[in-house]
């Protein structure tokens, strides 16, 4: 053994052993249980960063601590290989995205490599390969069968920069996420999946997700947003009553009686109709085209609105009011309509008051003790704001006196009776758009003929191929440019035809890959039956960033390939551990902030295990971890110490076995630790995940070694029983310097194949306590007694230690309280 700590010579030569004997390939075996750890894949960037060094590393860890625990473990690893960055980089750099794509993934792959993670490489996917995409090519089809996915023309959020559709999400303040351009509404078709059909299981199913962070399951139920309401019928005066009525949709029907107007989206047909006759109105829904529609801005933008002319009957009292177009109200929402209600709807009193409309009090809070806590006898004051709470009705006819949710259901009864108003469920999720105007991306398997519609490609045909050999010409995608793509024939009539030139927004991919892992090189099916053996991922590592989007179109996707007959399970990802950002003088490491430190450089001067201690030691995988150039001193030093330390115990020679009864005080003592040591790691790192309690402790154990000068036979049975502890305890978290460790203290056996230590409980029993001793209720000392020491024994130890006696001396013992284990509290007068 070196005297040395050499981590760039250890490390390399481990990283090629486990290459070599594929030590991580994972097999099924029904009569192990099985361990599915699985990281976030990557998008190729280009390089690794800190957030994927910190990402990969927890993942490592768990998988390393699962396999010694004896389960079979499969830890994969993959490219999120479609985007956008692949295609800028082609059009500032005249590369094709496939060869800047790929050329990145093998960058990145050696860097994975060198960090020492034990993926199994022979499942490593790329969703740009076609034998990736060529299945969801493939599922979308036979979903487009079942009628799970549609066409239709939508109003999208579009980039005139980018010349692309942005998800609302992407909008950000009404810009671009990327280029920070103004973004514009604009109708086109597009391919959509039916997320919607199954909002009610995506939603209920989450209460099951016990193993999911509770803000991540908030997150998504307030994005599916199910809210039950009613929906009612206003006729238009001046129109048949047998045309198509204006239908809204609320959650408040208690406040019915309290409507002043009534306002429609910009969109709305009645708001094309008013546009038809007043000049001012076509102008003001051109003006709303120009606004977009993420909710966030929604929330915070000016209200503005105009008049239509219209007047609506109330269904009720058969009074007109006015119909507004209003700004705030969405077109993909409930019925692109609301029944206003000022004294009751914040937005509404906004409005109102801007425009002049009367604003009633329909809604009084009840008094304290009601059934409705928050109605406490808040004072309502309707002209400073709306009254948002439910509580009692008045000035509500029929119905005063109600509460809001008796009301509810009679106003519900009332305009059901009257065929005016049905109870219904809606949503805040909307159908999953998946087209893309951009070429790096999969393509739509579908063909459009001029007689017989959209058709979807044949399975025989799949999959359809995206040209990699390409040039772009400005920023449009080059296959749209390119007949020798896009003419094709009809798979229906054999007629000339083109296909579909958009391609999948790169979510799709990434929503099924944790089960293409299970069935990576079948090129027959989508799915066999190894997926039914790995699913569900049993711990999911990734970033919070995707609490929403990706875990819900992932999850998705997992209840469409269940009912296709694929998989048997109901949710992909058992385990979620959303690990914090790595921030460098407290911002987020980013290019753009320019604070960026590159793993390469850590890894080429410290070595990886280095890289990966500090990861582990700096923080708690879920919150986020302070980039210190202090702590990565640390973390190297402390590998050189323990380094040092084997070393010097080796370099005595033979170590005899250890005979537990034959020990000394001292010996019992580090042994106890050792094993208090085990119990503390195993449960901070199988349970808790607090892999820097663990290290810490681990970390009090070498000091406590440090100071153990034994040198005789059996001191060196327990100091070599505590090295190996150590060493196994550490492997998961710095793999490689172990595995040189564990050679060295004359282990023939592999460390990869140990077993995680045992605690063994008999060396958990303390021989001598220590008790807190108090008099009147103060602590006055503490006292060490015989951890077999009686009561008698106990109090005899406390009355005559000397700090207490300084407090006793002259006073009347009235009693001795004896907490056995604990303390002892003397009562004196
Ligand atoms: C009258 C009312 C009175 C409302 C009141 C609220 C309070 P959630 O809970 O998110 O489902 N709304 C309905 N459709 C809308 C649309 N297309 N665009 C904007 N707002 C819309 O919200 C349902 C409530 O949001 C509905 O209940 C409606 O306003 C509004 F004191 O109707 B309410
Ligand atoms: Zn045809």
């Amino acid at each position: 053994m070196e005297s040395e700590y050499k981590p760039e010579q250890i490390e390399v030569h481990i990283q090629q052993h486990w290459e070599e004997n594929n030590s991580f390939k994972a097999v099924e075996d029904p009569n192990k249980e099985k361990y599915y750890c699985l990281s976030m894949f990557p998008y190729p960037s280009g390089r690794l960063h800190m957030g994927h060094v910190r990402n990969y590393t927890i993942g490592d860890v768990i998988s390393r601590y699962q396999r010694m625990q004896g389960k079979n473990v499969l830890q994969p690893m993959g490219w999120d290989a479609f985007g956008l960055p692949a295609e800028n980089a082609a059009i500032k750099n005249n590369v094709p995205p496939a060869k800047w794509t790929r050329e990145n993934i093998d960058y990145m792959r050696a860097q994975l490599k060198r960090l020492g993670l034990g993926y199994d490489w022979d499942r490593e996917l790329a969703t740009c390969d076609k034998d990736y995409y060529r299945w969801e090519q493939w599922l979308f089809t036979k979903l487009y069968e079942k009628g799970l996915v549609y066409k239709k023309t939508a109003g999208v959020n579009w980039c005139p920069n980018d010349l692309t559709v942005l998800a609302n999400e992407q909008v950000i303040d009404g810009k671009c996420w990327r280029c920070d351009t103004g973004v514009e509404k604009k109708d086109i078709p597009q391919w959509f999946m039916k997320i919607t059909d199954y909002a009610d299981e995506l939603l209920d199913e989450l209460d099951n997700l016990d193993g999911w962070p509770d803000q991540v399951r908030t997150m998504q139920r307030n994005w599916i947003g199910r809210s039950q309401g009613v929906e009612i019928s206003f006729g238009i005066v001046g129109h048949d009553k047998n045309d198509e009525k204006l239908k809204v949709f609320t959650t408040r029907p208690d406040t019915l009686m309290g409507v002043s107007y009534v306002a429609v989206a910009a969109e709305h047909a009645l708001a094309t109709e008013a546009a038809k006759k007043f000049k001012n109105v076509a102008d003001f829904i051109k003006e709303c085209s120009k606004t977009d529609t993420a909710e966030a801005s929604m929330e915070t933008m000016e209200k503005k609105g105009i008049d239509t002319g219209f007047k609506a009957i109330h269904p009720i009292t058969g009074d007109h009011v006015p119909v507004f177009i209003a700004n705030f109200v969405l077109m993909g929402y409930g019925e692109g309509a609301v029944m206003a209600v000022p004294g009751h709807d914040q937005r509404d009193w906004e409005f109102a008051t801007k425009y002049g409309l009367s604003i009633n009090q329909v809604i009084t809070p009840i008094e304290s003790g009601s059934d409705i806590a928050e109605c406490d006898l808040t004072t309502v004051d309707l002209t400073t704001a709306a009254f948002t709470l439910k509580g009692k009705l008045i000035n509500s006819a029929e119905f005063d006196g109600l509460t809001s949710d008796e009301a509810f259901e009679k106003i519900a009864d009332h305009l059901a009776a009257k065929n005016s108003g049905k109870k219904r469920t809606t949503y805040r999720l909307r159908d999953w758009g998946v087209s893309r105007q951009r070429y790096w991306g999969a393509p739509i398997p579908i063909v459009n003929c001029d007689k017989c519609g959209e058709v979807a490609v044949a399975e025989k045909d799949l999959p359809v191929v995206l040209p990699e050999d390409i040039k772009f010409e400005g920023i449009g995608s080059p296959i749209k440019k390119m007949p020798e793509f896009y003419e094709t024939t009809c798979p229906k009539c054999g007629g000339s035809a083109t296909r579909e030139t958009d391609t999948f927004d790169t979510f799709m991919e990434s929503s099924w890959y944790y089960a293409r892992y299970a069935s990576a090189d079948n090129n027959e099916v989508m799915l066999d039956e190894r997926a039914n053996y790995w699913l569900p991922v049993d711990q999911y590592v990734g970033g919070i960033e995707h609490a929403i989007l990706h875990l819900l179109y992932a999850r998705f996707f997992n209840k469409l390939m269940r009912d296709i007959g694929l998989t048997t399970n109901d949710e992909p990802f058992k385990n979620l551990l959303t690990q914090g950002m790595v921030l460098k003088d407290g911002t987020k490491m980013s290019k753009s902030k320019g604070n960026t430190v590159d793993p390469q450089g850590l890894i080429e001067q410290y070595g990886a295990d280095t890289a990966r201690l500090f990861m582990m030691f700096a923080a708690p995988p879920e919150q986020s971890l302070e980039w210190s150039d202090a702590g990565v001193e640390g973390a190297s030093r402390f590998l050189k110490r323990l380094w040092r330390q084997v070393y010097e115990h080796v370099k005595r020679g033979n170590v005899v076995a250890l005979d537990a009864k034959a020990l000394n005080e001292s010996q019992k003592n580090l042994r106890r630790q050792t094993h208090e040591t085990i119990s503390k790691v195993s449960d901070d790192i199988g349970r808790r995940y607090t892999f820097n309690t663990a290290i810490a402790s681990v970390m009090e154990l070498i000091n406590a070694l440090a100071k153990f000068n034994d040198d005789s036979e059996q001191g060196r049975a327990v100091m070599q029983e505590s090295l190996q502890a150590i060493v196994l305890l550490l492997s998961p978290i710095v793999p490689h310097i172990t595995h040189e460790l564990w050679k060295t203290l004359g282990q023939s056996s592999l460390l990869l194949d140990q077993a995680w230590p045992k605690v063994d409980n008999a060396a958990l029993v303390k021989d001598s306590l220590e008790i807190i001793v108090q008099v009147n209720g103060k602590l006055r000392s503490r006292i060490e007694v015989p951890a077999n020491a009686d009561k008698s024994e106990i109090e005899q130890a406390a009355s005559s230690d000397e700090n207490v006696k300084r407090f006793t001396d002259g006073n009347q013992i009235v009693k001795i309280i004896v907490v056995p284990g604990k303390l002892v509290n003397i009562v004196v007068r």
